[in-house]
Order: C-alpha cells, then structure tokens, then sequence
C-alpha cells in the first residue's frame, strides 16, 4: 500500500511539474495571462509533507502538511527565472522555499530544503512576503515582513509587523541583517530596497502603518533613505503613491515587485486595496518615479493593472490579488508573478515596451463619476471620428 501510494502521488507531482504552460484567452493588450498558476501546494516535493520510511509511516500519511504558495519574490540570474515563494504550512505559519525555472511559466521546482532563516529574532513568530533586489552593492536583498506578538495587549491575535532584512550572493547562504527601524512608523509591511543607491544612501519603499492591519494615518507608499544597511534606520518617510478616496487604493496601498527601470522611469507594480461589503478588495496597479528622484511619482494610469479574475477570486483569503516579485529577462519580456487569493501563484507576462506604454498612455483617475464619464465620452467621440461615424 504504502509503495503503491507513493508512486501515485509522485507520479501526480512529475505531471503537476513537467505540464507546459499556455497563454490563457484573456486579452486586453498590456498582459497575457497564463492558463496553470506557475506554483501550488501541488508543486512542494513529497519529501517536504511525508515520512518517506513505511516502518515508520505505514500509511503514508502527510506529517508536515502545507497550505498554500503564494507570494513571491522573483530574481533572473544567468539565464534562470528565482522564485522565493511564501510557503504556508498546515500550522499557519509562513517560511519561505526557492523555486527555479528555465523559461519564467512552467516547471519551476523547489531546491531541496527551505531557507532556514538564521534565528536572530526571538519574538519573531512568522515571516513572508520577500521582495528581492540585486542592489549595486553586489548582494542580492531579501526584504520581508518579521511578524511578532503585540505584547503590550491582551488582544491574543495582536501583531507587530517590521522589514526583516537578508542578503546572499547565491540564494542558498543567507546572512541575517537587523530589522529595518523606521523612526516615524511603529509597523512595516511590504518593504522593497530599491536597487540602486540615492546620494551615496540605501533607499527603501515603505508602508508606513499605525497598526497590522489598518495602515491608519499612513498615507502611501512611503520614500525613506538609510546609511548602514547594516543597521538600517529611516528617520523620515515620504509618501509616494499616495491613497485616494473611492479607489482602488483607499483602504491602503504597498510595493509590490522591485522596481523595473526604463529609459522613461522606474516602473513600480504594486497593490490596492478597497473595502467592500465582502472586506477587503486587493488589486494590482502600476506606477512610475523619475529616474533621478525615486520619490517623485511621475505618472499613475487610473485603475487596476491586474484584478482577480475567474478561479483567482476564491481562496484562503478571497478576492485577493498579490504582487511582490517581476522578472525582466535579457529580451525586455516582463514576467510578473502575481498570487490570487492568499492561495497559489500565477505569471502575467508582457514587454518593457507594453508596460511603458500602459503605464504612459493610460489616463489617470479622475476621481469623480461624472468627470469619468467625460474621459470615456471623449475616447468614444474620438474612435467614432476615426471609423467615420
Ligand atoms: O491577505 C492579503 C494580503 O494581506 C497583506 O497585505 P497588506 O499588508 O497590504 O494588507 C499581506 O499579509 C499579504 O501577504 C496578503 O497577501
């Protein structure tokens, strides 16, 4: 029973591993969608879950289960697409596993052991969400959250949320650098280190917020400038892509993937958030900052970039939309990897080229319904010019 089994399943998990992705139908000409989300709890080798000895696991049974796979930091090196995913366990706490793949849209596989984090934290209780940067400095960054216990409440599922901060030069030896320290926001999440240094400093993306979940007073994306990433402190955050009222964004917003730079500008894919009458609404939107000033944001296209469609809508976390990895490969294609629901993960993938045009070209917000209405009355009038209408 127990080799029968075991076949089976590793049979399934060679199948899951080897399928060849395709370009879904969805079109709307910035990004094609893929058919098969790119990694799933499927894709974690049976050797991470089972007991592989039949004396000591005679029903081949799950020991260490896992729950979803889902955001992911995203790196190309030497030809080679690098997923560092957040792997949830069964036990609800998050680690994060490297996945690697030849193309960016299937068979991505996990190296054999997860990242043990070096255990510098002792409050610390989960980590996800590492967002990757191959900094100047000749390190490749990893930023995530460090998620601890409010202690100073009785509130039992209270939450302090910071920037943990780690480095390699290979993706398997990891150095564990102090928490990021931000003099104006008592909690961080969705922390990027941009890769480039600004005036001879260490930049960050932040998102400055009041509490775990509500940002509160933050009012953004956040711009802050560090001399030692080796003991990174911001003492003043500067909001960039700023929360609106009644848009994606109003609930609050954060970076997503790390940066991608063009000759027009930084091009940053990020998250909002609304509320709905269902909770929270996460969608995917973009935005460019001047090449010389990071903080400056230069153009907004109005809307969303990507939102969840179809199966992407339901999940552990439903509704939900994620980005915090892209990939520019040597031929400008641009792979973003963007997970739905809290669940699994998928690949949008589009050009440099497209991207600059959408995020260039697409009119910004207007921010009132009848002002709108005016934006598309003047697209129609246009398009029926143009047929001769
Ligand atoms: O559940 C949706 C997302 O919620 C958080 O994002 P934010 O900090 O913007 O609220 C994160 O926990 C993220 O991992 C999660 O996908």
């Amino acid at each position: 029973m127990f080799t029968k089994e075991y076949e089976r399943q590793l049979s399934k998990y060679n199948a899951l591993i080897y399928r060849k992705n395709e370009k879904s139908e969805f079109y709307n000409g910035i990004y094609d969608r893929w058919k098969y989300p790119v990694l799933t709890r499927q894709h974690i080798p049976l050797f991470w879950k089972y007991d592989l000895n039949p004396e000591t696991n005679p029903f081949f049974m799950e020991r260490l289960g896992v729950n979803a796979v889902f955001n992911s930091g995203a790196i190309y090196l030497d030809g080679k697409y690098y997923l560092v995913a957040r792997i949830e366990g069964n036990d609800r706490k998050s680690f994060f596993g490297v996945a690697v793949s030849d193309n960016g849209v299937d068979g991505f596989k996990f190296m054999d052991y997860p990242i043990l984090l070096p255990d510098t934290n002792p409050e610390e209780t989960n980590v996800y969400d590492m967002r990757l940067t191959k900094h100047e400095d000749g390190y490749i960054y990893g930023v995530f959250c460090s998620e601890s216990k409010d202690t100073t409440t009785s509130d039992l599922s209270a939450a302090v949320a910071a920037a943990g901060i780690v480095r390699t030069k290979n993706m398997m030896d990891w150095e564990r650098l102090p928490n990021l320290v931000t003099k104006q926001s008592p909690q961080q999440r969705n922390v990027v280190l941009y890769p480039e240094f600004v005036n001879g400093k260490y930049a960050f993306y932040t998102r400055p917020m009041d509490d775990f979940i509500d940002t509160g007073s933050g009012g953004g994306v956040g711009f802050g400038l560090c001399d030692d990433i080796e003991h990174a402190v911001i003492d003043e955050e500067i909001i960039t892509s700023k929360r609106k009222y009644h848009t994606i964004t109003e609930a609050k917003n954060g970076a997503g993937a790390t940066p991608i730079k063009t000759d027009r500008g930084y091009i940053h894919i990020a998250h909002g958030v609304r509320n709905t009458a269902a909770g929270l609404r996460y969608v995917i939107y973009a935005f460019a900052t001047d090449l010389s000033d990071p903080s400056r944001v230069i153009a907004e296209p109005g809307g969303f970039l990507i939102a969840p469609l179809g199966r992407e809508r339901v999940g552990d976390v439903s509704n939900v939309v994620f980005t915090n990895g892209a990939i520019v490969n040597d031929d400008n294609e641009v792979f973003i990897y963007y997970a739905s629901s809290d669940t699994r993960l998928h690949v949008a993938t589009t050009t440099i080229d497209k991207l600059i045009d959408y995020v260039f070209n697409t009119p910004e917000d207007p921010l009132r319904s009848v002002d709108c209405v005016k934006q598309r009355c003047e697209l129609i009038k246009k398009n029926l010019e143009f047929i001769g209408k």
